[in-house]
């Protein structure tokens, strides 16, 4: 009796399976194509149809609508009310306030445009919180030699490309390249929405109005894009108040190192992705304090060199040797007071004041007092961001953070280097944030504190991911070939050619993947 049951139920089963393939059985997907199951799971499941004449076209391009709707009705359950006049408005709405996609990255005359590779990657990776596992077993180095075209792959999508690789999500084309900008075809959306939600970590949303996912995604672009900064709450912003990060490297000294001060060294950053170039003016150490007029020259044309490249500059009054920064406060205001009128109306310029007060000196009665006399001088010209060192090497954040300064537009700098800075010094950037302090990090290194040992890989990718999960931006110590491990370039590296996987340092491996 049972078992007349179970063949039964069994035969009903198989009948059933075969009257559903029937169904999704389309004139134009053989049963042999790699992506037929992934077709009809995604069919059956009502995500993706096909069309009236009994076809799929697998081969057809997919928009930014549909891919970005099919994303949403896999992680929701639904489509979202449309909130204009486009059919997927509302889902789209959906993916922004989601960080799915930023703002710059699909305009709504997009959304019926072909989706390039590179954006359904970023929204699938986020969409379905495809876990973040790219630290892991140096899988950065794996796949920037084994995608041939990890070059082409813009910085702000390389993490993305390498997490769906490492999850299995899509492979590269038979030549072993990713495509960034080639489309995605109707069957390999399938086959990638397919895998990351068998993927996915995601717990779906169980309603419209859930709480939107964390800040996380920030606007990421140059000038042109983010026009004058200012700083509310603790948080950097852009010129329509939108948070903001930046990312790049900072000059080692510019009295020693200004060939890779050049237009073409400091395009090579932006060509990584870099939004920021910081520019370290030594003023001790044959600096700007003993040869004023040569070094300013060094200087203004290396303002250049970043301007020319549409990226926010920081003008870094390099204190290091000479820690109490009272010793030369006139210079430094002398200085400031030209630098500022003369690029008044450059939003592109942050001014650093004073690099690392060190030595016997405190917030309060050295670099406290020595702030409140040259932001004037800078305030007299622009409200542009003015970032304030502390004492022990920039370290000293809490102690800005219980005495901080009263003007509008300031972040304290933290500077830390992997080898030797960890846990410690962010539970101080931490409480300086719950005091209302914003923080900087305007120097940082892969090394030790001395410039050199290491590098310490993985004690970066805390720190990054510390960093990033507070929206902090960030600069990092030093674009030069000098023989020191946290020098991005390779000894011998030509400042003005356009720079391969070769010239660069492990260091300057690591961290121009992360901008
Ligand atoms: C280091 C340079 C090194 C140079 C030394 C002294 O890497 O080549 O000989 O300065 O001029 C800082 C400073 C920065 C240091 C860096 C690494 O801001 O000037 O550069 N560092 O030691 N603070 C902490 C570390």
């Amino acid at each position: 009796m049972k078992l007349k049951l179970t063949i039964i139920t069994l035969t009903a089963v198989f009948i059933m399976i075969m009257l559903l393939q029937s169904a999704f059985a389309f004139s134009d997907v053989s049963e042999s194509e790699w992506y037929t199951e992934n077709i009809r799971n995604m069919v059956s499941l009502g995500l993706l149809s096909g069309y009236e004449d009994g076809t799929f076209r697998p081969d057809d391009d997919i928009t930014y609508a549909e891919f970005i709707s099919v994303a949403k009705r896999c992680v929701t359950g639904a489509n979202a009310q449309p909130t204009g006049s486009h059919w997927a408005s509302g889902n789209m709405k959906y993916a922004y306030d989601n960080r799915w996609y930023d703002y710059d990255e699909v305009y709504d005359a997009d959304f019926d445009k072909p989706i390039t590779r590179q954006m359904a990657v970023k929204v699938t990776a986020i969409a379905f919180s495809i876990p973040e596992n790219e630290h892991d077993n140096n899988a950065y180095y794996h796949y920037m030699t084994s995608i041939k075209d990890f070059d082409q792959i813009p910085g702000r999508y390389a993490y993305l490309v390498i997490r769906a690789y490492n999850n299995k999500l899509l492979t590269g084309d038979e030549n072993e390249r990713f495509n960034p900008l080639s489309h995605l075809t109707r069957a390999e959306a399938c086959a990638i929405i397919m895998r990351a939600s068998s993927n996915s970590v995601h717990t779906p949303v169980q309603s419209e109005t859930a709480d939107p996912a964390p800040v996380q995604n920030y606007i990421n672009g140059g000038v042109s894009q983010n026009g004058r900064l200012s700083v509310i709450g603790t948080q950097l912003c852009n010129q329509n108040g939108e948070p903001v990060v930046l990312h790049g490297m900072s000059s080692h000294g510019i009295q020693w190192y200004s060939n890779f001060a050049s237009y073409n060294s400091v395009k090579n950053t932006a060509g990584y992705g870099a939004n920021i170039f910081r520019i370290a003016m030594y003023t001790a150490e044959n600096g700007y304090i003993s040869q004023r007029d040569s070094i300013k020259q060094t200087v203004f044309s290396a303002i250049d060199s970043a301007l020319m490249n549409d990226m926010y500059v920081i003008l870094d009054w390099h204190i290091l040797s000479d820690g109490d920064p009272l010793q030369y406060v006139n210079e430094a205001k002398e200085f400031f007071a030209e630098a500022s009128l003369k690029y008044a109306d450059t939003p592109n310029l942050i001014y650093e004041i004073c690099n690392e007060p060190s030595g016997n000196v405190s917030w309060s009665n050295n670099v406290k007092p020595y702030a409140e006399q040259v932001i004037p001088v800078i305030r007299q010209n622009t409200n542009a961001i003015v970032l304030v060192g502390s004492p022990t090497w920039s370290q000293d954040v809490d102690a800005a953070a219980n005495d901080p300064l009263y003007f509008d537009n300031i972040m304290y700098t933290c500077h830390f280097y992997a080898g030797t800075h960890g846990s410690q010094l962010r539970d101080k950037i931490d409480y300086a944030l719950s005091k209302n302090a914003p923080i900087f990090i305007s120097e940082w290194g892969t090394s030790a504190a001395d410039g050199s040992g290491g590098v310490y890989l993985n004690q970066s990718a805390e720190w990054l991911d510390f960093l990033n999960a507070r929206g902090i931006s960030w600069v990092n110590w030093s674009l030069c070939d000098k023989a020191e491990s946290s020098a991005a370039l390779n000894p011998g590296t030509n400042p003005d050619s356009v720079w391969t996987e070769n010239d660069l340092s492990e260091s300057g491996k690591y961290v121009m993947g992360m901008f």
